[in-house]
């Protein structure tokens, strides 16, 4: 966007030597390796942010077909892992849901296994559907359930398999796009294909999220050291919420995943909540600048945003572009997970809401 001068405006005719001449400067000074900021600055500086990320809705009936589908085309031997990526519609190819996070879907078959790695991104997996696999971080194995949210921080070793008789899939999310935008992603793989374990199933959570900590744990910790969330623990906390009428009227009766050490955030670089949406709640407007990614775990409803309808069901996943306005409505009682890079604006001192 041209800047239009006083003396091109009282003399339209000198308009076009002005950005020849200009047009030639700029030419100049990138031999230089420079830029005119007054081209670009209102692109820079905006009053509110930009963003290229969409509202966008994955329907589990497409998305349960087309991963079993991969499981006939490749398998964790030669993939990996075998992942499709959710990408937003506004930015194609770039795997990406939001402009900071990465979303997939990931199956495992019965008798797979997905090799033990670590990498500097964080994941968290949020368990679709499937029983009898289990995610090993750090020395420690659980079992994936439905509604199960499980963490992998930065640089922990992980790998997955599935013992069981069932196909399971599970919504990974993790902070690579942000990791990639520091430059500083780094992966190490290991001799052996899985960790040895050097603590009971489910280790983790016992020893850490039950109002205790184990005597001389560390007073801070920028990760939760608790492996896995189960719903079983979860579901019920949202039931006392609605039971004494804690229904926040944007969010639902809401509880945040929190790292027992400081009460803070489960990641450095992302938060998640799980929220219960009463029979026939319908909230208030709100919007937030941490671009969102929901998962349906029980029940259906709508999300409006920006004033367009998503419908969703049982392990659907949307997500909702920064600072969009949205309001979830939910005819029938439904449980929505959510999970954005909220930690990381509010380190950064960046994050806002409003109405
Ligand atoms: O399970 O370790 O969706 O390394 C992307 C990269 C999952 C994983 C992904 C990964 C993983």
């Amino acid at each position: 966007m041209a800047v239009v001068t006083a003396s091109e405006q009282a003399n339209p005719g000198a308009k076009h030597n002005v950005q020849a001449a200009r047009q030639a400067y700029y030419d100049k000074i990138s031999k230089f390796h420079m830029a005119p900021l007054w081209e670009v600055l209102k692109d820079l500086v905006t009053p509110e942010p930009k963003t290229q990320i969409q509202p966008a809705a994955w329907k589990f009936s497409d998305v349960k077909k087309l991963m079993l589908e991969a499981g006939d085309v490749i398998g964790t031997e030669e993939a990996e892992r075998r992942v499709l990526v959710l990408e937003n519609p506004g930015m194609p190819g770039k795997s990406r849901v939001t402009n900071s996070l990465f979303a997939g879907i990931q199956l495992i078959l019965p008798g797979e296994i997905a090799d033990v790695h670590r990498h500097s991104a964080s994941a968290i997996r949020f368990v679709l559907e499937g029983e009898g696999a289990y995610t090993a971080v750090e020395g420690e194995k659980t079992m994936m359930k439905h509604g199960d949210f499980i963490i992998t921080a930065n640089w922990a070793p992980h790998d997955h398999g599935n013992p069981g008789k069932q196909p399971v899939m599970w919504l990974d999310v993790l902070d690579l796009p942000t990791i990639i935008h520091f430059e500083a992603s780094f992966a190490e793989h290991f001799d052996e294909k899985m960790q040895k374990t050097n603590h009971a199933d489910g280790d983790s959570f016992e020893r850490y999220a039950s109002g205790v900590l184990p005597d001389g744990a560390p007073a801070t910790l920028n990760r939760s050291p608790v492996i896995n969330y189960p719903y079983a623990k979860m579901r019920p906390i949202l039931e006392r919420l609605k039971t004494t009428g804690d229904i926040d009227k944007r969010h639902g009766a809401r509880v945040r995943y929190a790292n027992p050490i400081n009460g803070g955030p489960v990641l450095p670089t992302m938060g998640a909540y799980l929220s219960l949406l009463p029979k026939g709640f319908a909230g208030a407007p709100y919007r937030s600048t941490d671009g969102t990614i929901f998962a349906c775990a029980e029940g259906s409803g709508t999300t409006v945003i920006d004033g367009k309808p998503i419908e969703w069901s049982v392990n659907d996943v949307f997500v909702v572009p920064p600072w969009q306005r949205y309001q979830h409505k939910a005819a029938e009682e439904a449980v929505l997970f959510s999970i954005s890079d909220r930690p990381a604006q509010e380190a950064l001192g960046l994050w806002r809401e409003g109405a």
